[in-house]
């Protein structure tokens, strides 16, 4: 049976205010083609799907479009976990109308699918965390696990009075839930797991939130349940394969570049071949990059007005960093941004910022000068008059206050 494995879509994700929805649609395409190209039996969403919990009313609709395209009228089943991004309730909510097209929404650790048809399928047996599908003759039996934060990892091992279970650390706990899972896989069945975890070791990039800070929410390779035949992972941007384990257990990252630090390696989703009685062959085939990140680093403005100049017919995204011994202008900016308005950013790094301040210029300056030079200090960049009549504004509010508060 051939299985692709994807991840981390991120509908409606933003990068520095800039919209990556025409570029989602068209790599959710490809992945559609890919599908189909390859003859897929079975599609595995790992989580990630939406990038926040509020996601905009076209990254609904492109998820539904592309859905209901892998699905194909309910010949091939999709199973969709939700990750740390998405609101498990939003990500399910379609589920009604979702289950004739063989797509099977699962938003929490304890969610459970319905048993019975699922478009030309059949769920024949559904628990929380567990399903089993007959497919064209086969049955396959996949534990997911959505992402289990740590109230919902509470709430899907259920009763925790005992002390001993409570001071299990949260890697012990999920892993207690695999080995709960997996003791469901049979001789006769392919057995696969679907998990938005981060499992220790992973290389990571800057675009995934981190799960805790600290790290505390973190999950030992050898916690994955070793009788499975293909482990699905979401969460890290960058396609991997878990280290020091055995398992086939894999990360297929993002399809697309979600921040710089994702720069020097392709995008890929896998295609696995799982049989009960042969190895599981896992194949990576890469994406497309239409617009790919770039850093520009130019000496001096006109350099950078240059390099814009020339690479403005171009499909690429750009973070500009321009060296430069004085701070840039409004009109400068607006000259590089209208010739590339795909620029990120653009931060000057100024050599040697001259120090004449002399603390008794403070008394002399106005509360708006003041502010100007902070700004200017800190961003190497003019503010604009707007800004400057919106510091006002604020500043000007805060006076008032204080008046109010005297009286
Ligand atoms: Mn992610």
């Amino acid at each position: 049976m051939k299985i692709l494995h994807t991840s981390d879509w991120h509908l409606g994700k933003y990068l520095e205010n800039q919209s990556r929805l025409d570029e989602q649609k068209e790599i959710m395409e490809d992945i559609i083609q890919i599908a189909d190209e390859n003859q897929v039996e079975l599609v595995i969403v790992a989580g990630d799907v939406y990038d926040n919990s509020n996601p905009p009313a076209m990254a609904e609709r492109l998820l539904y479009r592309t859905l209901k395209a892998l699905g194909k009228n309910g010949e091939r089943p999709v199973v969709v976990i939700a990750g740390n991004h998405d609101n498990p309730e939003r990500l399910t909510a379609s589920t009604p109308l979702a289950y004739e097209h063989g797509v099977i929404l699962l938003g929490n650790p304890d969610s459970k699918a319905q048993k019975g048809r699922i478009g030309r399928h059949e769920i024949v047996e559904a628990e929380k965390g567990h399903i089993e599908l007959k497919i064209n003759d086969e049955n396959v039996i996949i534990s997911t696990l959505p992402y289990p934060s740590e109230q919902r990892l509470n709430e899907a091992l259920g009763d925790l009075s005992d002390d001993k279970e409570l001071q299990k650390n949260y890697s012990d706990r999920v892993g207690d839930i695999f080995d709960r899972l997996s003791s469901k896989y049979r001789e006769d069945t392919i057995n696969i797991c679907a998990s938005h975890i981060f499992v220790l070791g992973g290389e990571t990039s800057d675009s995934e939130r981190v799960l805790k800070v600290g790290g505390g929410l973190t999950v030992d390779g050898n916690k994955l349940p070793a009788r499975a035949h293909y482990v699905a992972l979401g969460h890290l941007h960058k396609p991997q394969r878990v280290k020091n384990s055995n398992i086939k257990a894999y990360y297929s990252g993002s399809p697309l570049q979600y921040s710089r630090s994702e720069i020097g390696y392709s995008k890929c989703v896998y295609i696995v071949q799982v049989n009960r009685n042969k190895e599981t062959k896992v194949e990576e085939v890469l994406l497309k990059n239409r617009k790919p990140i770039e850093v520009w680093k130019c000496k001096g403005v006109e350099e950078a007005v240059e390099i814009c100049e020339k690479n403005k017919e171009r499909s690429v995204w750009a973070y500009l960093e321009i060296e430069t011994d004085k701070v840039l202008g409004q009109s400068e900016i607006k000259t590089i941004k209208k010739l590339k308005p795909d620029i990120l950013s653009i931060v000057p790094i100024i050599k040697e910022i001259e120090n004449e301040d002399d603390p008794e210029d403070f008394k002399e300056k106005s509360m708006m000068e003041l502010f100007r030079e902070f700004y200017i200090n800190k961003t190497k960049i003019e503010p604009t008059d707007e800004f400057m009549e919106l510091f006002a504004e604020i500043a000007g509010e805060e006076g008032e206050d204080d008046e109010t508060k005297n009286t």
